[in-house]
């Protein structure tokens, strides 16, 4: 059994945005959003800021294998570009009887501010 971790997206990894391929054989845990409040900025692409409050981050999150990790890290430049974190985060109930549930995923931040802020923190 390989490793199994929680990864949550806010930008081109989300469904309906081109790198979402990579995560097409990946299980979709639903829709969320991050707890603790940080910086969304966008200059084409979209990079959350850890070290700026502004709202909280929305995105999806899916349960991905180890290989599957690598390559997003490779996408994404971890840990020279973007960088890999853990963060808490809601996970939006997909049934009516469900609740929205806490977990912790791997988010990729970046370092430095660029672009223009979107405050709703919501990419699209
Ligand atoms: N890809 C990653 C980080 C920013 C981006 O465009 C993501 O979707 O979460």
């Amino acid at each position: 059994m390989t490793d199994k971790h929680m990864v949550f997206v806010y930008g081109t990894l989300k469904r309906g945005f081109g790198n979402n391929r990579l995560l097409s054989g990946s299980k979709f845990l639903g829709e969320a959003r991050t707890e603790d409040k940080f910086a969304l900025y966008e200059s084409g692409i979209p990079f959350v800021i850890e070290d700026e409050q502004v709202s909280q981050i929305s995105g999806e999150v899916y349960e991905v294998d180890e290989r599957t990790l690598a390559r997003l890290d490779r996408l994404e430049g971890h840990p020279n570009w973007y960088f890999r974190k853990m963060v808490n985060i809601s996970v939006n109930a997909t049934e009516r009887y469900e609740t929205e549930k806490r977990i912790q995923a791997w988010i990729y931040f970046f370092p430095k501010r660029q672009g223009i802020l979107i405050k709703s923190g919501v990419f699209q």
